[in-house]
């Protein structure tokens, strides 16, 4: 993959939730060690039972460290939920399904956070140990809750539109609390700023990419960028390949389609990547079409390489 001049590739990818983090894997199996930086959105994270919880750093992290569960994409491979069970005989309603083996990543950032640690150093220490040699970023050390407002049941936190309410509920709107007083995390705009490429991986704008680009600075960071930034649209021919991406689009009455995350995105991305299904969509300024469904650790490397090569390929 040739892109811009310099030894090594630094690829910047803006993730969050199971498409991002697939398209993270993807990435990281295409560069050499330490080359790819992953921007992680953590307006999903919330508290539960007391314990600190990022459920998109831990599904990048996992999916990096080829531990994710391979049917939900969240939580590990082969975890079991005893411990949802004798809360269930306790009378607790554990709508969220937090894994056995799952408690262990909990724990650690919960008892780190206590202790005075960041966000960022918390994910460094945990990336680290699943040995994981990319830099996993939240977007920031600050919380930043993404809200969702409903008609069916008010205001919900993320996790009880998401996962207790099966994204269900019709969205008014969603705000980002606290989103004007974070900073992005240590060395986040110095990334954006240094990268030979980013990538907005087939995350929900809304839902994912938004809250990272309403972190003050970063949307700016992109705006002045001087490597090529592409997004890959989380919608093929209409539909969300997961989660709640087209319900969400069309509540908040934007065009659910391709052309319709091109114009979210606006001047941020200097092309977008379509599946084959959607070929005939007007894209501007650049497009790639191609097969952007990922099912296998395979799809995931040829979709990445496929991405990074045509980036590469307009330097020249
Ligand atoms: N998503 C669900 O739909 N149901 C769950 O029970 C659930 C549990 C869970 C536990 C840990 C974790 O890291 C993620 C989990 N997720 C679950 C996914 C989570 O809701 C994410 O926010 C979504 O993947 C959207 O990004």
């Amino acid at each position: 993959m040739a892109l811009n001049s310099g030894a090594q590739s630094r690829v910047v990818a803006l993730a969050g939730g199971v498409g991002g983090a697939k398209l993270a894997d993807g990435l990281y199996r295409c560069l050499p060690p330490g080359a790819l930086t992953v921007i992680v959105n953590t307006g999903d994270d919330f508290r539960r039972y007391g314990l600190a919880i990022s459920p998109d750093l831990d599904t990048v992290m996992y999916t990096l460290a080829g531990l994710a569960h391979p049917v939900n994409g969240w939580g590990l491979a082969g975890d079991t939920q005893q411990m949802l069970g004798m809360l269930r005989r306790y009378g607790d309603d554990a709508w969220f399904g937090l894994g056995d083996m799952d408690m262990a990543t909990h724990l650690l950032r919960t008892q780190a956070l206590a202790a005075g640690q960041t966000l960022s150093e918390i994910t460094d220490a945990l990336s680290s140990a699943l040995g994981i040699r990319a830099r996993l970023l939240p977007m920031s050390d600050d919380a930043v809750p993404t809200m969702v407002e409903t008609l069916e049941h008010g205001t919900l936190a993320f996790q009880e539109y998401f996962v207790r309410y099966r994204w269900q509920p019709t969205v008014r709107r969603l705000y980002y609390n606290g989103a004007d007083r974070a900073r992005p995390a240590p060395g986040l705009l110095d990334a954006l700023a240094q990268a030979s490429a980013i990538v907005i991986c087939p995350s929900n704008p809304l839902l994912s990419i938004e809250p990272i680009l309403q972190i003050p600075g970063i949307r700016a960071a992109l705006e002045r960028r001087t490597a090529p930034c592409v997004a890959v649209s989380p919608i093929i021919a209409g539909q969300a390949v997961k989660g709640p991406a087209a319900k969400l689009m069309a509540e908040l009455s934007m065009e659910v389609s391709a052309a319709g995350v091109a114009q979210y995105y606006g001047t941020l991305i200097d092309g977008l990547v379509i599946d084959s299904a959607d070929r005939d969509v007007q894209i501007a300024p650049r497009k790639l079409v191609t097969n952007t469904f990922m099912q296998t650790i395979d799809d995931r490397v040829r979709l990445a390489g496929e991405v990074l090569e045509w980036m590469g390929s307009w330097n020249q």
